[in-house]
């Protein structure tokens, strides 16, 4: 029989006392692994509530199966209240990351149409491949100037100024020049400003923003200033191109980027797409370069799959002369890779969906309105999922079997990330430049651990070798 919803393991009858535990365990920046231990207390199912923020969590792929089942014509994730918060305080529109209902989805099927569908990746691979190309120059560069024929450094800067300037031409149709020797500040603050908006969002989701605001709390003012920042600089670069584009609509053959297209498709007002290109300039910086950042680590501790991965991507240039989007198609490995570093260290700790019906889980009844949150990065390193989690084996992802429900980095369904063809791209682009010309190495081999800032980052720096081949 099943069990009824209040017979669920875990900690949700006291919630203040909870956030008072959350808190001494640093729990703000220790999330991904708290969920760890407490699906190792409870099972492969528990409630939570801390703060005013409850929830149902889950761990394994035929439970995630369930989740989006019922998950309605207009998913919804978890609420982050300080995003929602700011535009209401500033009175701007909410983009497609923060709309719920027929709304968010008018909204999305245009943007889908823009942003994810196969037939724009076309358009992509071109702009991506040329940053992809500045990069790899500006790294011999970095070489030769140090006169030891190697480079170590941190990369996150770098990388950082590459995911804006290929964000920024998939989004614009033109570049920003970040990757050149003299970085603009206005680029250099918008980039800051992202890491500190998502830095003082992760412990506002416990404590309603609006509650700081009155109280006049810095955390709440640091935040406020980290979103006026980057709207300032992405008002800046759509009112640039909205400007050249009522001017003369330029060079009819030349894909003139996701803004424009929008804007001459006219099917959403101007309003609704400067809040959603803001948020996919915004969503593009920090996403892609850390996980770039960990895929170079982990290259970094595997040689040899190295040396494999450069092999398949030796045969592939050979095998697709020079067809970028041909190319792309026969790296499965490097794919599996990019899998891989996202089920190690994801991006996001957990997905989340409102639920729109009755669910059995684990057989326990959850009833419809419930938040269940499917535990990401605990899914990743179970072994009741993967066989030897702590290992980095790409080639887990090459077998097309058992892959059921196990590979959700960019989320699930309509509400998964639109910006998961762009990330892609952009990182596939970048992983084959690099290791066709350089090799990554790493100092002293110590775990780096995840810390979470709204997102999951390395702990400290990371930091690599570049050599060329
Ligand atoms: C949503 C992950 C890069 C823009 C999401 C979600 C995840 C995610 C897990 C929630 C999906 C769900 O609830 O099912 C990632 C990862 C990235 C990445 C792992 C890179 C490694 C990007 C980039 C952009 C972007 C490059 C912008 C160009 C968005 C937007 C949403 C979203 C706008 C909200 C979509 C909606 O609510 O309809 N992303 N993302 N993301 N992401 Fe990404
Ligand atoms: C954070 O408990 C932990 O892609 C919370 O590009 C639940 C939660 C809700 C929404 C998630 C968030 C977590 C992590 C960051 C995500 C976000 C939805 C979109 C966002 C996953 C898991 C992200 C990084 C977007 C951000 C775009 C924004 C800067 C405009």
């Amino acid at each position: 029989t099943v069990q009824p919803f209040s017979k669920l393991p875990g900690l949700w009858k006291n919630s203040l006392a909870n956030l008072y535990n959350f808190w001494k365990l640093d729990g703000f920046r220790n999330i991904h692994r708290i969920m760890l231990q407490n699906f190792n207390t409870f099972g492969p199912i528990y409630r939570e509530k801390i703060g005013y923020y409850e929830s149902v969590n889950i761990i394994y792929p035929e439970d995630a199966a369930i989740l989006f089942k019922a998950e309605g014509a207009y998913p919804q994730r978890l609420r982050v209240a300080p995003w929602t918060s700011y535009r209401d305080f500033r009175n701007r529109k909410y983009g497609v990351l923060l709309k719920d209902g027929e709304d968010w989805r008018t909204n999305r099927i245009v943007l889908n149409k823009e942003v994810i569908s196969p037939k724009v990746q076309g358009n992509f691979v071109p702009l991506l491949d040329e940053v992809g190309h500045d990069f790899v120059s500006r790294v011999h560069k970095k070489i030769e100037r140090s006169g030891q024929n190697k480079w170590t450094t941190d990369l996150s800067q770098e990388l950082f100024k590459y995911a804006l300037e290929s964000v920024g031409s998939v989004l614009y149709g033109e570049r920003f020049g970040l990757l050149l020797d003299h970085i603009d500040p206005e680029a250099q603050h918008f980039i800051d400003c992202i890491s500190a908006m998502f830095r003082t969002t992760s412990p506002m989701l416990y404590i309603p923003p609006d509650l700081l605001r009155r109280v006049g709390s810095k955390l709440w003012k640091e935040h406020v200033e980290a979103w006026d920042g980057i709207f300032n600089q992405a008002d800046r670069c759509i009112q640039n191109i909205y400007r050249q584009l009522r001017k003369d609509s330029g060079n009819r053959n030349k894909y003139p980027g996701v803004l424009a297209s929008l804007l001459m498709l006219d099917k959403l007002s101007i309003e609704d797409i400067k809040a959603s290109i803001t948020e996919l300039m915004a969503g593009g910086v920090d996403t892609t370069s850390i996980t770039l950042q960990w895929t170079l680590y982990e290259l970094a501790r595997h040689p040899d799959l190295q040396e494999e991965l450069r092999a398949e991507i030796r045969a592939a240039r050979t095998a697709s002369d020079g067809d970028m989007l041909q190319m792309l198609k026969m790296v499965p490995l490097l794919k599996g890779a990019l899998k891989e570093t996202l089920r190690l260290h994801p991006v996001a700790v957990s997905l989340q969906r409102y639920i729109t019906e009755d669910i059995v889980i684990q057989n326990y009844h959850i009833p419809s309105g419930t938040l269940v949150q499917l535990g990401l990065y605990a899914m990743g390193r179970s072994h009741r999922i993967f066989t030897q989690p702590e290992s980095y084996v790409p080639s887990r992802w090459t077998r097309t079997r058992n892959q059921y429900f196990r590979s959700l980095g960019f989320g699930f369904g309509p509400r998964q990330c639109l910006g998961r063809r762009i990330a892609e791209t952009e990182m596939q682009l970048f992983l084959i430049h690099m290791l066709e010309n350089f090799r990554i190495e790493k100092q002293r081999t110590v775990e780096v651990r995840s810390t979470f800032e709204l997102i999951l980052l390395p702990e400290k720096p990371i930091i690599l070798t570049i050599k060329p081949l």
